[in-house]
């Protein structure tokens, strides 16, 4: 009997599907080695079976969540990327593409952070919605130039990612101020960037990001305080440049309430939508290891770096 998923490929499936690995780039980072493991351990007797086994596990890693787009990219560019005619080569392929992988993802995030750290100023102050590391990663720069910032943090409910970005920037030694969600618009006026991270980012430029990004945005351009999205280009979501849109997650209701205060407050309906959609007009630059972009003309690095290119990871 042939082998199927392997372990480490389902143990990341799960870690995903239930946010022990969350944001977008540790995803794929995830995804990326769990296919290496999944090669490495194949038994496979021909090329066609061991790549229908890395196709396989590619199902089960994107079957997690849908939103984050840098998941079927980086299942995509291992599938894609690997060849040989034997499965010695092809399970080596897979070990040089997974590394140039790694390797690039940690390279765009530090090309990136440079250009986001350019347009922070010695005493800014940053307010920050979940936790991001392309966004911390211009914070991280800004810092090692000397700049001294501040944060207000949203707390980003029900999963409170704002807790693990209060961390690390306390770490970086950013003072930092954690307010609730709603409390948001009353401090925007002491704050002098809205730094997020995305999901992904359509062919229009509008961005998919932790839920109440979308409402933080219009609040800051209502104030006229600049939003800049940090987004390596692995956020581009290639299938919305033929009109395809992106799925926004919802999670279990029980994220936003548990069962016993449910039923005591009279057992209402309760929705827990994982991400929403600003509109490019809302958004002054995305942030990306090739630079700045006005949201508008993203479209043209979609097209340079994903060409017309619609299909699932395991097709094409
Ligand atoms: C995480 C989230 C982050 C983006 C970008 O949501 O919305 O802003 O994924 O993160 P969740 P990064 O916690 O539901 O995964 O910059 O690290 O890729």
């Amino acid at each position: 009997m042939r082998m199927g998923v392997h372990r480490e490929v389902r143990e990341t499936a799960e870690a995903i599907d239930t946010m022990e690995i969350r944001g977008a780039a540790a995803i794929a980072d995830a995804a990326a080695r769990a296919l290496r493991a999944q090669a490495r351990a194949s038994d496979a007797d021909s090329p066609e079976a061991f790549r229908g086994e890395l196709r396989a596990a590619a199902r089960t890693l994107f079957e997690t969540r849908p939103t984050a787009v840098s998941l079927p990219n980086a299942l995509r560019y291992v599938l894609h990327g690997i060849e040989g005619a034997t499965v010695a080569a092809l399970r080596e392929s897979v070990e040089a593409t997974v590394a140039e992988f790694c390797v690039r993802l940690d390279h765009a995030q530090a090309d990136l952070g440079e250009v986001g750290a350019n347009r922070l100023r010695d005493g800014d102050v940053v307010m920050t919605h979940c936790h991001s590391t392309d966004a911390l990663a211009c914070i991280e720069v800004a810092v090692d130039q000397g700049k001294e910032l501040a944060a207000i943090v949203k707390e980003t409910r029900p999963r409170n990612q704002g807790h693990i970005t209060a961390e690390e920037l306390s770490e970086l030694g950013v003072p930092v101020t954690l307010i609730v969600d709603s409390a948001a618009r009353h401090y925007l006026n002491d704050v002098d960037h809205v730094l997020v991270g995305a999901d992904s980012i359509a062919a229009d430029g509008s961005v998919i990001n932790k839920i109440g990004t979308s409402g933080l945005a219009v609040n800051a351009r209502d104030r006229g305080t600049p939003v800049m999205v940090a987004a390596q280009t692995l956020k581009l979501h290639p299938a919305t440049l033929t009109g395809h849109t992106v799925d926004i997650e919802t999670r279990d209701v029980s994220e936003v309430v548990d069962r016993e205060t449910r039923t005591a407050i009279g057992d209402p309906d309760v929705a827990n939508p994982a991400f929403d959609v600003t509109p490019p007009r809302y958004v002054d630059a995305i942030v990306t290891e090739r630079g700045q972009y006005p949201p508008e003309s993203v479209v043209t690095l979609m097209r340079e770096l994903f060409g017309e290119g619609t299909t699932r990871p395991w097709e094409g």
